[in-house]
């Protein structure tokens, strides 16, 4: 399996922001390159699926809704060690913990709408990255 790659969705809430330009400027100076990129909207089974891990969670309900009411730009990035190097320049779920300079410091609102997801493995990585894309898609 590769593990110089990590999936990537810039979230509702930063898209309707504004912030896909200022978030992708982050991310190519850390010196990821774009595999494959669009934007898309996940349906409601899309986000139950994607999101299956937290199904008995109390918010799942509330973030499969957040996660479907707008588009996300999807993605898969490039990079020697991806998966951390990435959830490393996102900082913590909740953004009130990030560090200072992180895309969730600078751009999310809350740990609910936080603006952007990171794979949190190398295997989650590529389930998550051919969940959106198919093979023709990926350069
Ligand atoms: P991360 O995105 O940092 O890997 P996860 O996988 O624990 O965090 O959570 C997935 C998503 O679920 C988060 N990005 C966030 O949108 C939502 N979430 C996580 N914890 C909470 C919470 N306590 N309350 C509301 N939403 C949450």
């Amino acid at each position: 399996m590769r593990t110089d790659r990590t999936f990537t969705m810039l979230k509702p809430d930063a898209v309707e922001k504004g912030h896909i330009g200022a978030i992708f400027e982050k991310i190519n100076a850390s010196g990821f390159r774009i595999v494959a990129m669009k934007l898309t909207q996940m349906t409601t089974a899309d986000a139950k699926e994607f999101y299956a891990v937290h199904s008995e969670r109390p918010f799942y309900g509330e973030l499969v809704e957040y996660m479907t009411r707008g588009p996300i730009v999807a993605a898969i990035l490039e990079k020697e060690n991806a998966v951390e190097d990435f959830r490393t320049l996102i900082g913590a779920t909740n953004p009130a913990d990030a560090a200072d300079g992180t895309i969730r410091k600078l751009y999310a609102a809350s740990i609910g709408e936080n603006a952007v997801h990171g794979s949190d493995s190398d295997e989650n990585a590529a389930i998550e990255g051919a969940f959106h894309f198919a093979g023709r898609e990926m350069f």
